[in-house]
């Protein structure tokens, strides 16, 4: 927080930045693992950072959260155990626990103290973590896949910070060879995957990757997100043994739950690819 009251994440290597202007800092911890703070801002609700880097803002987290959890799970056929991998603030979780199908849900986050400024700060994400369908674990998620029963899983969300230090490993080859060894035979793994405008690359790595691991079909999702680097953000898919097909159209358009971004329109158009981008991968 500036003098003039401005927080600002300047965009690694980018030339450009997000400043909100905040009322006031209300809490700054080292944990073991990083610099966690939460700002009260002036137009964004509330704010947490990890070690300098926006992570969730009260007005826009919905967009990221929906999006890392409905696309994948209407896409497969019957979500019953799900993993979340990272996702501290819970409001990943949140989304999940939404699907009555979903029976059993497994998030393995690294830092607990991101978890109880949450509950702390962010109340509202941490609504369902009584929910009895889920199980908090605190320890290393890329661990946790590897040990995991193999095909244990319909579903595995990664739900990281930035790809530098501890979460780069959430990006690789190896990591994904243990996702796709945990899935169940027609398992989807979704990772958020960056800015298609900044880190183009990343995603195209990340798409190799999961081949390389092999996987049978990888897709990336599109969606705004104004406080994260760009202002454009993204979420890459890949499935064990079908393709990503077969949305569950219906069953989104009877939602019993609200959803304040996703709906079965946004669905269909997020997997459009941008020329720019579809280039990139080829
Ligand atoms: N996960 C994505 C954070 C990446 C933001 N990067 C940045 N600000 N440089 C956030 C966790 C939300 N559950």
């Amino acid at each position: 927080m500036d003098k003039a009251g401005w927080y600002t994440e300047e965009w690694a290597g980018q030339g450009s930045a997000i400043s909100l202007r905040v009322k006031d800092k209300v809490h700054d911890e080292q944990s073991s693992y990083q610099r966690i703070e939460i700002y009260e801002t002036e137009t964004f609700g509330t704010l947490m950072t990890l070690d300098g880097l926006v992570m969730v803002t009260d007005r826009d987290n919905f967009v990221y959260h929906e999006m890392m959890s409905h696309p994948t799970l209407f896409t497969h056929q019957a979500p019953r155990r799900v993993l979340i991998i990272g996702g501290g603030d819970c409001g990943t979780l949140r989304e999940v626990l939404k699907h009555d199908e979903v029976e059993h849900v497994d998030q393995v986050e690294l830092d607990e103290r991101v978890t109880r400024v949450a509950e702390r700060f962010f109340p509202e994400l941490c609504a369902a973590n009584d929910d009895p369908r889920a199980h908090l674990h605190f320890q290393d998620g890329i661990r946790w896949v590897a040990d995991a029963k193999p095909g244990s899983y319909d579903v595995i969300i990664v739900d990281s910070t930035d790809p530098i230090g501890p979460a780069a490993g959430l990006f690789g080859k190896a990591f994904y060879a243990d996702c796709h060894r945990a899935l169940k035979a027609d398992g989807i793994v979704v990772g958020q995957s960056e800015s298609p405008l900044f880190h183009a690359t990343l995603i195209k790595a990340m798409h190799e990757a999961f081949r390389d691991a092999d996987f049978l079909d990888v897709a990336t999702i599109h969606f705004p997100q104004c406080t994260y680097p760009s202002g454009w953000w993204s979420a890459t898919m890949a499935r064990k043994g079908a393709t990503l097909t077969g949305f569950r159209e219906e069953a989104c358009r009877e939602r019993a739950f609200a959803t304040r971004y996703y709906n079965a329109g946004i669905h269909q158009a997020a997997f459009a690819s941008p020329e720019f981008l579809f280039k990139t991968l080829l």
